[in-house]
């Protein structure tokens, strides 16, 4: 039996980009916390599997298809869920793309595509689903997905880098204005995670070793190790934190 403080029932998680991933994982705990989940994602065929994924597993699963860099098509979307009833009382703005290419090689376009999925998703998302709890005086709970590289850049992933620094900063903006409603926004930045998005470090051995070895804890985070700091960020647990950046990464920002 889970603390009170703890308990998510009665509540409503949307977890974008969770098909698969940190998302999925995220998804999964808010889920066996309690909460109603709406997956996200652009894979139809993906989606669907995740759903069932969860559904098997006994808890209530909800899909939301929509692409979270098109304005239109998350308005939409929250017009949708408005429609159907749901109404979203924890947002986990996860979505996110990686794009290993040194600044001087990359485009405008791949430039654009990056600052798009992972940083401007995060306003497009969070202003539907604010504009929501204040209009509905129920308060909520936003949680902004960061990484070690909103504190400390890493050659070859400036996009991404840029990106993740603007949503730990983007975070501060929401408990800025959001706080007095009831909202509590902050984010999780997750360490070296064994994740698909990383599977090309994963299968290089120095990679790999300078992770381990850079790594107090000695090894790469699980996807499911987030969950536990995603259900703390959900819950009435963290009513009086807002604006915070939690790092799960084993250690590593927290040595030279
Ligand atoms: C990379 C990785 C990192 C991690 C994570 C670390 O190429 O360095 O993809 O960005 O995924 O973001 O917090």
């Amino acid at each position: 039996m889970s603390h009170p403080l703890f308990n998510l029932s009665g509540r409503t998680a949307l977890v974008t980009g969770s098909s698969r991933g940190l998302g999925h994982g995220i998804a999964e705990a808010l889920a066996q916390a309690g909460a109603r989940i709406v997956l996200n994602g652009i894979d139809l065929e993906r989606l669907a599997q995740s759903a069932e994924s969860l559904r098997g597993k006994g808890h209530r699963v909800d899909t939301a298809p929509f692409d979270v860099t098109d304005d239109a098509a998350v308005c939409a979307a929250f017009e949708q869920l408005d429609s159907r009833g749901i109404a979203v009382d924890i947002l986990v703005n996860n979505a996110g793309i990686q794009l290993r290419k040194l600044l001087v090689d990359l485009s405008v376009d791949e430039w654009d595509k990056v600052l798009r999925t992972n940083l401007t998703s995060a306003f497009l998302v969070g202003r539907e689903a604010a504009r929501r709890m204040i209009a509905r005086q129920s308060g909520g709970k936003v949680i902004n997905i960061g990484s070690l590289t909103s504190e400390a850049a890493r050659a070859t992933v400036a996009p991404y880098t840029a990106a993740k620094g603007g949503i730990k900063m983007l975070t501060r903006a929401m408990a800025a204005e959001w706080a007095q409603h009831g909202i509590q926004a902050n984010a999780i930045g997750p360490g070296y995670m064994a994740t698909e998005m990383n599977t090309a470090l994963l299968q290089n051995p120095e990679f790999d070793a300078w992770v381990k070895a850079r790594t107090p804890a000695r090894r790469w985070g699980r996807p499911d190790e987030l969950g536990g700091t995603a259900i703390y960020l959900a819950s009435a647990a963290s009513d009086y934190v807002n604006g915070q950046i939690l790092y799960v990464d084993g250690g590593m920002l927290a040595v030279l």
